[in-house]
């Protein structure tokens, strides 16, 4: 049947068969007929609607999950298999839409699946940047940006006619509304809602990802979240964020008069949920449009309130909007009277300037706006809604108590299990039934094989073959020689000081120094990388330069090259994640107590059978409760000791530098005649420097309880089969982060959908 459909395609496409069709050819037949079978699959309906605006969904391919949620994708790959075609081949064809920088838009595209999967009706709403995420490629051992299209002819995307007016200062746009089918498993489908303008224009693009910041009619949604660390880049980003709000504003009032609702009742049939404070100016949007459709500004504001719910993603306090007034007066007066009358209602009732809109300096608070004209603010996991409650929104807390809740984060199993390690899934199945599929806290039942040799073996093994498959990988597309046999350790994410990659390459230097010095590690460990870094964040891509000039002193030193190997992965994504985290022994997850709101990689390796290293940070902690001491290595400082460092302005790295010489002599080592040989002296003296006298994220507090508890890790690796028992445990206790009990909880305690 389904063999018949795809040859119908091909035929009608290219007059040739399966066998005959080229992978680009098969992937374009497959195109279509997913896209087929997701029309016949439905859409989730209902009384109300969820809204989730975001200003990024990092998607990933969606080829083989789009198959797997329909059900078809075994019967696909057979089918291939007869006409000697390899569905992983042909997913090579499919460009990865990167629309979005990380973690917080990955979170709202495995929200989307469970979304759809629990036939949940909701639907997402964001922006067709032209431009994904930038290609990261290293040139001098550099980071360089490259441009990263993803749109082509044919693609997931549908052009609807669905066309708003949004107004700016001076000018007015039309927007274009495209929509891609979000499949949920075994359920009907949802959509994701990507605005743009039909004048943009790709070829306004000079070197590298340089264009004209002035030029918003031609780049307005050309990239992701362009360097916004200049204020034309800024006020880009504002252009951007209203245009995307403003049109989610009238689609959602739109569709609650088309079914027949009136807008008095908006909050009962629509809710929003603004995913950080991109999309924070939809409250004041969709006030300004209740207004206009003749509603008083009291209802209007107490209709809102009732709509719209705000999730925090971090406490980093350079990462919380604070707009300018006059950038809103130039790209958006229209909203101002509004946020004025919002901030004015506050300081009535509040004294506390801590807690108005807009401050004495004449900065706009989102969080403070969506935290007072919400009804509804989430942490992200356990310990970062404490730290909202208790320090950083403390005088928000005391107002608003019963606004306040915790959904800790979660992953898709079908993307971060089913698809990404087949084996493991076969394995589980085979265990414990497919139970776990639609229910993953079955995956529980693991448990009873911890003592189980023959079961442990097969997890040995299937770890075995992933590594093998990502050494080939490796091979393939960077020309790299790894050692299958050595412990692979990984850190995957993006680069930033506040997850300490830098510790980890100080790691890399103490077991460089002891090699030379002549103790040899038991088995080899190869080091494994996977970051870019904000274009204008300097010291990030001095940590990028300092671990490739690490990669290339060890490559080629033969002395050290048998033990000790080190791997920066060219252009991490979602794609390459899907490769790294099968494979991984040693899931690295090192944040600096406090800063990591959640983390969500670390659920994807747990799941995969990788054993946590990590601080108390972030959904560590959670993870630490479920698996018990024995199953993760934990260590540094905790979030109260590092917040009472922050509050006292008492940590010194100085003073650890004078006073311990195995730090200074690792730190020096930077700057050793080995290093400048190979790196680029200014980045390597700057980071040295920036460790020695500043260190914002307390490297070297934490950097001996981290060799200590590696090396101690390492050497429990040999004992295969403990190991073993602690991937087991890993991967029966991950089943409590899956996005589909997360969703479940926004839903029974937020959306009421
Ligand atoms: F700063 N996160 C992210 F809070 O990936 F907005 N990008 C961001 O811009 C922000 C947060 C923001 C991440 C958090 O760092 C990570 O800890 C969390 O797991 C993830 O969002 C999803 O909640």
């Amino acid at each position: 049947m389904l063999e018949k459909e795809l040859n119908g395609y091909l035929e009608e496409k290219f007059q040739k068969t399966i066998a005959e069709c080229s992978d680009e050819e098969i992937y374009l037949g497959l195109l279509q007929l997913t896209k087929n079978h997701i029309k016949k699959s439905g859409k989730n309906s209902g009384e109300k609607k969820l809204y989730y605006i975001s200003a990024e969904f990092l998607i990933g391919k969606l080829l083989s999950n789009n198959l797997i949620n329909l059900g078809l994708y075994d019967q696909v790959k057979e089918i291939l298999c007869k006409n000697k075609k390899d569905l992983t081949q042909i997913e090579e064809a499919e460009l990865e839409p990167s629309l979005g920088n990380g973690g917080l838009g990955r979170l709202a595209a495995c929200f989307l699946d469970s979304i759809a999967t629990l036939g949940l009706n909701g639907d997402g709403i964001g922006l067709n940047y032209h431009y994904g995420l930038f290609r990261q490629i290293f040139e001098n051992n550099k980071q360089k940006e490259l441009t990263n299209p993803w749109i082509t002819e044919q693609s997931w995307l549908t052009k609807t006619d669905t066309h708003f007016e949004v107004p700016f200062k001076g000018f007015k746009l039309i927007s274009s509304l495209y929509d891609i089918d979000v499949t949920g498993y075994h359920n009907h489908a949802n959509k994701l809602h990507l605005f743009d303008i039909d004048i943009v224009d790709e070829s306004i693009v000079e070197e590298g990802i340089h264009f004209d910041k002035n030029d918003i009619l031609h780049n307005l949604t050309l990239f992701l979240y362009p360097d916004d660390s200049d204020e034309k880049g800024q006020l880009l980003r504002i252009y951007q964020q209203y245009f995307m709000v403003s049109n989610a504003a009238q689609l959602i009032i739109r569709e609650c008069r088309d079914n027949g609702y009136s807008l008095h009742d908006l909050y009962k049939h629509a809710v929003v949920q603004i995913n950080d404070t991109h999309p924070s100016m939809v409250i004041p949007e969709l006030i300004r449009l209740l207004i206009k459709e003749g509603i008083s500004m009291d209802e209007a504001i107490c209709i809102v309130s009732k709509t719209c719910a705000y999730t925090n993603h971090t406490i980093l306090a350079e990462a919380l909007e604070k707009w300018p007034r006059y950038y809103l007066e130039k790209a958006v007066p229209h909203l101002l009277p509004i946020i004025d009358e919002l901030d004015r209602r506050i300081k009535e009732k509040y004294t506390d300037e801590k807690v108005a809109i807009i401050d004495k300096d004449n900065r706009i608070h989102m969080a403070h706006m969506d935290i007072h004209y919400g009804f509804s603010v989430n942490g992200v996991a356990a310990l970062h809604t404490q730290i909202l409650k208790e320090s950083e929104l403390k005088h928000f807390y005391d107002i608003y108590p019963e606004k306040f809740n915790n959904k800790t984060n979660g992953i898709t199993f079908r993307r971060w299990l089913m698809h990404c390690n087949p084996e493991l899934t076969e394995l589980i199945s085979g265990l414990i039934g497919e139970g776990f599929k639609e229910d993953a806290d079955c995956l529980k039942e693991l448990r009873k094989f911890a003592e189980d040799e023959k079961v442990l073996k097969s997890l040995l093994e299937i770890k075995n073959k992933d590594k093998a498959a990502l050494k080939e990988y490796l091979k393939e597309t960077q020309g790299i020689e790894i050692d299958e046999n050595s412990i692979y350790d990984i850190q995957i994410k993006r680069l930033h000081e506040y997850k300490r990659q830098q510790m980890n390459a100080l790691y890399i230097i103490h077991k460089y120094l002891e090699i030379k010095g002549g103790k040899l590690p038991k088995r080899p460990i190869t080091m494994i990388f996977g970051a870019k870094a904000a274009p204008a964040y300097v010291i990030a891509k001095d940590i990028i330069h300092l671990i490739l000039c690490l990669q290339e002193m060890i490559s080629r030193d033969a002395s050290v090259r048998p033990y000790l190997n080190v791997v920066m992965v060219e252009n991490y994504n979602v794609t390459k994640a899907s490769k790294l985290i099968p494979a991984c022994d040693v899931s690295e997850q090192i944040s600096l107590a406090s800063k990591e709101a959640s983390g969500t990689g670390n659920m994807k390796f747990m799941l995969n059978g990788a054993v946590t290293l990590g601080t108390e940070d972030g959904a560590n902690v959670e993870i630490h409760q479920l698996v018990g001491d024995d199953n993760i290595y934990i260590f540094g400082k905790s979030s109260e000791e590092v917040i009472a460092h922050y509050e006292k302005a008492d940590y010194v790295s100085k003073d650890l530098y004078d006073t311990d010489a195995a730090i200074r002599e690792m730190v020096d080592f930077i700057v050793s005649k080995e290093m400048i040989k190979i790196g680029c002296e200014e980045n390597l003296s700057r980071f040295h420097q920036e460790l020695i006298h500043k260190d914002w994220f307390m490297t070297l507090l934490d950097i001996n309880d981290y060799i200590e508890t590696k090396d101690k890790a390492f050497t429990d690796y040999e004992d295969r089969m403990a190991w073993a028992k602690k991937m087991l445990v890993n991967i029966s206790e991950a089943g409590y982060f899956s996005s589909d009990r997360t969703i479940r909880q926004y839903n029974e305690e937020i959306w009421k959908l």
